[in-house]
């Protein structure tokens, strides 16, 4: 087993931290930008320096490589955990890699940043969670890519929550649509098949809005009752290679394995009641997350495709000018913000990648707790879980393993 190189709080701003990617699909370019940007921005006490990507096929991890910054390529993941020029491990490829990869990876004394889902059952998350454990007690950083935390609105969010600006929370309102779906003869990729992606919408997109809702609210969902659909159940299958979210249809036809669409209601710790909805069968919706929160004293309010805005409403003014009030999160105060554009110059989705490559960088240099961890990803699965097992049973409500 090799040590990890790079840890503790006074490593000299230019100590290298090599970041090797497996995977380079859409995730895979989207992590490299965030790599390829947090260091010219954010002041870092680590330097990351894009080592290698992974991928099986030599020429297109190859041409990959070269489009997205890498400097060097290996064919076999297992390669890449155990090169010396790599500190973290960052993997973007489908979950059911996941667990196999963060686990060497750990093992063999690396860092490790894991795209959600963290996997794909409760007992692959559960021996990814044991395996991070282990590795924190010898100083190694495990952290799950829910990079939706990152957006600046949604940290402020969180924080005027905690600050108890909207009182106690007594509704949590979720909904994540997509439409990539809506055509029946969209072919079968990956994300359309359990063994490789665990569940359907529920994990792809279900997961993001479980484990915003309870970062932003500060408290974790305890018991479902959910119903899932899996409207399409026979697709043409792929001809050739995925591009983006979809590609080229063939003529034979496959069975669809996961769910289309998952609803669900939920009880939170505190008693708030929350509602979840996760499609990609939203004929006009591209990538729309929206996130209502109501609480005693006010209201929160947001929408993915207009990201730069939070809209927050305080029950105690009265009269003319009561009502939701836009706050234009740009200003330098603002959580990320600092190293960015002059108020009113906006942000987008690729930021948040950086925002999260920053957080891990600067938690792998400290050596304090990621967040989210391995535990927190667990949890989601959990409640991923409990959503299914939920659906099986009508609707029953079901508790989270693990919830006392
Ligand atoms: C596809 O639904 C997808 O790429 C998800 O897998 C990502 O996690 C989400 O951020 C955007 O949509």
């Amino acid at each position: 087993m090799q040590d990890t190189q790079v840890t503790g709080a006074d490593a000299p701003a230019a100590t290298p931290l090599g970041v090797g990617m497996v995977g380079y699909a859409f995730m895979g370019a989207a992590h490299s930008q965030g790599w390829r940007t947090v260091g010219r921005v954010f002041d870092l006490p680590l330097r990351p320096a894009m080592a290698a990507v992974c991928g099986r096929d030599p020429a297109a991890v190859r041409e990959a490589a070269d489009r997205l910054g890498w400097a060097a390529t290996e064919t076999d993941w297992r390669d890449l955990v155990v090169r010396d020029d790599v500190q973290l491990v960052d993997i973007c490829s489908p979950g059911d890699s996941h667990a196999e990869i963060a686990i060497a990876a750990l093992e063999a004394g690396k860092h490790v940043l894991c795209e959600k889902p963290l996997a794909n059952t409760v007992a692959e998350a559960e021996a990814m969670a044991d395996a991070a454990r282990r590795a924190r007690a010898r100083g190694q950083i495990a952290m799950v890519g829910f990079n939706y935390r990152r957006v600046p609105a949604m940290t402020l969010a969180r924080k005027l929550v905690a600050d108890g600006r909207i009182g106690a929370v007594r509704h949590v309102r979720v909904t994540y649509l997509q439409d990539w779906l809506v055509d029946p003869e969209a072919p079968l990729t990956w994300r359309l098949d359990r063994e490789r992606a665990g569940s359907g919408a529920l994990g792809d997109l279900g997961a993001h809005i479980v484990d915003l809702a309870q970062f932003v609210v500060g408290d974790a969902i305890v018991g479902v009752s959910a119903m899932t659909e899996t409207f399409v159940p026979e697709r043409p299958a792929l001809a050739g290679a995925v591009g983006g979210l979809g590609g080229a249809a063939g003529q034979e036809r496959g069975p669809v394995t996961v769910d289309d669409a998952a609803v669900f209601t939920a009880r939170l710790g505190s008693g708030a009641l929350a509602s979840f909805e996760a499609t990609r069968m939203a004929a006009g919706r591209k990538n729309a997350l929206r996130l209502e929160i109501n609480g005693e004293r006010g209201s929160l309010s947001f929408d993915l495709e207009r990201l730069n805005e939070l809209y927050f409403h305080d029950e105690s003014v009265h009269g003319e000018e009561a009502g939701f009030r836009r706050i234009l999160v740009t200003e330098p105060g603002h959580p990320y913000l600092e190293a960015w554009w002059p108020p009113g110059h906006a942000l987008g989705y690729e930021h948040t990648f950086a925002h999260q490559a920053r957080d891990l960088v600067q938690a792998i240099a400290a050596g304090s707790d990621p967040a989210p961890s391995f535990d927190d990803g667990l949890q989601v699965q959990r409640v991923l879980a409990a959503v299914e097992e939920s659906a099986e049973k009508n609707s029953a409500y079901t508790p989270v393993q693990g919830v006392q």
